[in-house]
């Protein structure tokens, strides 16, 4: 073969790359980008103010801070280290603390899936609205302490300071006090070991592992205790679904992730291609995980990679409960052709992931149906 010049290469590069690709594109089924096309979807997305992982970042155990998901109402207001202060009331002591009195107290760490409600919805198709970070900041019960305690309160309402036009107040959303501790919450001031940036709530946001994000409130304010359940229209309306019981219709809220996987590349290894992916199931363990590559008529067991595996250098059991397990199958040289490939997980009760959405559920959250990718292999080594 002639030898190109710098420029010939260049052109040259693409056509190599197209008839020999070390990765090949996995393509939802349905949804706005297979509609649209990707671009269009990408602004489509940013005009109601959801920004997805790109594919490129959706790779390692570790989702980077830059490019990572986003997904909030357009409002990311500037908050002044200097002037910033938590208000923290419905305690035993009401408090109010500047960000060195938070930054002064002790930090615990969570590694966890980040999710919004309705990733993975079939308008959305490509399951983008999630990654994986390392969190840290005081935690919740840290804070109560502070204050003498959670006094008579049994909910938590949190605020950010993202106050939209013409409403007074910022985004809020409440959880109980049962669901706040059993997820372990933080108060997080770093997100990869820094601080937070203005995109993701600088300088403390709420971070709930496994359960959906709308909890994990941004530029955090305000954390008010309460004898009842927070009402407002991010949980009582925004964030439900309906589910049938008895016949009858009832809303339920967004809470605990549901039992998932997604299929994120198909890498050439020597044996023919590589199918790797995330599993996370909110409050369940996954114990295995199967991949298909026709459709759903077979499937075969992946190796699978538990986060007590990935992340070896977490401080305790309760930092890493809501991280993902990865998995990994060689998917030994597939003649050339098109294909529906998707994976399964199980949790350790041997629960499966489903295949289809429950009929008695209605609504965009918390979608866990498996998602099928479509894989062109093309001829060629
Ligand atoms: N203050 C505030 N917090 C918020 C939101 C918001 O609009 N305002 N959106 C929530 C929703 S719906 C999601 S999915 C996550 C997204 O967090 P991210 O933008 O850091 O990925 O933030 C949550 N926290
Ligand atoms: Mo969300």
């Amino acid at each position: 073969m002639p030898e190109l010049d710098a420029t010939e290469q260049l052109v040259a590069a693409p056509a190599q790359a197209l008839a020999h690709p070390s990765e090949l594109e996995l393509r939802p089924l349905q949804g706005l980008p297979k509609w649209l096309g990707n671009r269009l979807a990408k602004l489509v997305f940013r005009a109601v103010s959801m920004e997805e992982q790109p594919l490129a970042a959706r790779t390692g155990a570790m989702s980077p801070t830059h490019g990572y998901y986003r997904r909030d109402r357009h409002v990311h207001p500037r908050v002044d280290a200097a002037t910033y202060k938590l208000q923290i009331s419905g305690v035993a002591d009401a408090r109010t603390l500047s960000l060195s009195q938070l930054e002064a107290l002790p930090r615990a760490e969570r590694v966890c899936v980040m999710e919004c409600a309705g990733n993975g919805n079939h308008l959305m198709g490509s399951a983008g609205l999630m990654g994986q970070a390392r969190w840290s900041g005081p935690t919740l019960d840290t804070l109560l302490d502070l204050c003498g305690g959670p006094g008579a309160a049994s909910h938590f309402a949190f605020r950010g300071r993202d106050k939209l036009w013409p409403v007074k107040s910022g985004y809020h959303y409440g959880l109980s006090l049962d669901e706040l501790r059993r997820a372990g919450a933080i108060v997080a001031l770093r997100m990869n070991g820094e601080p937070l940036s203005r995109r993701h709530g600088f300088p403390a946001r709420l971070i709930v592992p496994r359960i959906y994000s709308m909890s994990h409130v941004k530029w955090l304010c305000q954390i008010e205790g309460k004898t009842t359940p927070h009402r407002g229209i991010h949980n009582d309306f925004v964030f439900t679904n309906k589910q049938r019981r008895d016949g009858r219709w009832e809303r339920v809220q967004a809470r605990w992730i549901g039992l998932k996987s997604l299929v994120t590349r198909c890498q050439r290894v020597p044996e023919g291609w590589q199918l790797s992916g995330w599993a996370w199931g909110g409050d369940r363990a996954i114990t295995r995980v199967d991949v298909t590559t026709d459709g759903g008529d077979t499937w075969h067991a992946a190796t699978l990679r538990r986060p007590d595996a990935l992340f070896r250098d977490a401080q305790g059991p309760e930092d890493l409960a809501g991280a993902w397990s990865t998995f990994s199958f060689v998917w030994r040289n597939p003649s050339p052709g098109r294909y529906v490939v998707g994976a399964r997980s199980f949790d350790e009760d041997g629960t499966a992931q489903v295949l289809e959405e429950d009929p008695n559920v209605r609504g965009h959250f918390n979608q866990c149906r498996v998602k099928w990718r479509e894989v062109v292999v093309p001829a060629g080594p």
